[in-house]
């Protein structure tokens, strides 16, 4: 491979400069080399790029096209040009330090005339990622099939009314995985882009949810005949595109897992935006998945409060990933998953510089939070209350409750004859917010 001219000739490699620093290009919490507990920042952490809003996004919303324009995507061959914004998103991945990338097969690969065509245009792609990936060192955390772009899925993939679609998308994942296996892959994921639907006149909501769970199963059978080792995720969003998408948050989610018998065989990737969309907070989805033993990875980003719609926002709400970040740890960590920028830049942060100020918000905020939770963690104040919270669980009759071991008839007898009226105890609500802002400030 020839040595390509760089794209970011005024951007130097992100250094850590301690949060006293008042240069914007550096890293205040994010110091990927420190050791933590015998590890890297960055193998705890196990940042990535998202290729689609980093290197495919132009700013586009319903009101225009897009304000972006990058020099690396001049030219005439799409081919060249792929390759070309391949070699700036590699670079980009280098300068701002980021061990993992994430990316749909359309996103790295024009799509062609034929699904045969995709397929050719996406090897060379491959193979061109594979060239970069071993001469850089960064890896792919997932990697997934774009099935929601293109026309012939606007009513669904797996979950379309034409068994032909159906077809389509399985045939395009069957790629997807292939190419994810030879990229190296830690996780495929399916994110339903318009599994769903926009009215019940039109739907048959049962034979759709059937149809989806047979799509996964093949995806099981078919990665086990190739010997892909990569963790499988579904990623929940209650809507957008569609009126109702069916994975709409974890809780569902397990349910429609377990209800089909997939659930030995893929775990969630957890969107913070997603979360909010649900009524839910980041932590809630984070806690729910974790209870099922489900939490492989996360999207990482931001919604608005004030907006019903995926604004996917860098997040530097460090109180809210503070939180999200001990139920993490809580839960033993993200494994295979890890932190994926599923964000994007506004529409009118044009410049290429505006993509490094972007991370290293995201990044350094990620690595506070980290670092907040390590604490809170460590210190068991939080823990050392839930403990006391639910102890009257640890034995007598609230551990034959645990086990089951009484029922109505016992526990009535208990209450009237030795236990009578409970004595209330406070939530303690309002001290345990003060604690925590005791480790924030
Ligand atoms: C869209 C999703 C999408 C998935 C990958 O809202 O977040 O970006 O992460 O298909
Ligand atoms: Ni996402
Ligand atoms: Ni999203």
């Amino acid at each position: 491979m020839k040595k390509a001219k760089s794209h970011f000739l005024r951007i130097r490699r992100i250094a850590f400069e301690g949060p006293r620093t008042n240069n914007p290009l550096a890293f205040r919490h994010y110091n990927p080399d420190e050791i933590v507990d015998g590890k890297t920042m960055s193998a705890h952490l196990r940042f990535s790029i998202a290729y689609w809003h980093s290197f495919r996004g132009v700013g586009a919303d319903p009101f225009g096209p897009g304000t972006i324009q990058r020099p690396w995507e001049a030219g005439k061959d799409p081919i060249s040009i792929a390759k070309n914004r391949m070699d700036a998103a590699f670079e980009f991945f280098q300068k701002i330090r980021v061990p993992f990338y994430c990316f749909h097969d359309r996103d790295i690969a024009p799509e062609g005339r034929t699904l045969a065509e995709s397929n050719r245009n996406l090897d060379r792609l491959v193979d061109h990622a594979k060239a970069l990936q071993r001469a850089t060192g960064v890896k792919l955390l997932w990697g997934t099939a774009n099935l929601f772009s293109n026309r012939r899925y606007m009513c669904g993939a797996a979950t379309n009314p034409d068994a032909h679609v159906f077809a389509y998308a399985a045939a395009q994942v069957k790629k997807a995985i292939d190419v994810t296996k030879e990229l190296g892959g830690q996780n495929y994921v399916f994110w339903g882009g318009r599994e769903g639907y926009e009215t019940l006149l039109n739907t048959n909501l049962k034979r759709e949810q059937d149809h989806l769970a047979a799509f996964l199963h093949m995806a099981v059978d078919y990665a086990k005949s190739i010997g892909f080792k990569g963790q499988f995720l579904i990623e929940p969003k209650p809507k957008e595109p569609t009126k109702h998408q069916y994975d709409f948050d974890v809780a569902s989610g397990v349910a429609f897992l377990r209800t089909y018998g997939l659930e030995k065989f893929l775990k969630f990737n957890i969107e913070t935006n997603h979360a909010t969309l649900a009524g839910h907070s980041f932590q809630h989805e984070i806690e729910v998945a974790a209870a099922h033993g489900m939490l492989g990875s996360i999207d990482a980003n931001a919604g608005d409060e004030l907006l019903g719609w995926d604004t996917d926002q860098f997040n530097t709400n460090v109180k809210e990933l503070s939180l999200a970040m001990v139920s993490v740890l809580r839960a033993g960590g993200l494994g295979s998953g890890g932190l994926n920028f599923d964000a994007k830049l506004r529409r009118p942060s044009i410049d290429p510089e505006d993509l490094f100020h972007a991370h290293i918000g995201g990044m350094d905020a990620y690595a506070l939070a980290f670092k907040i939770a390590r604490r809170i963690v460590a210190d068991g104040k939080f823990s050392g209350f839930l403990e006391e919270r639910y102890a009257s669980y640890d034995s007598g009759f609230g551990r034959d409750i645990e086990k089951q071991r009484v029922g109505f008839r016992e526990l009535n007898q208990l209450v009237l004859r030795k236990l009578g009226e409970p004595k209330p105890r406070s939530g303690k609500q309002e001290y345990l917010e003060n604690l925590l802002n005791s480790y924030l400030h």
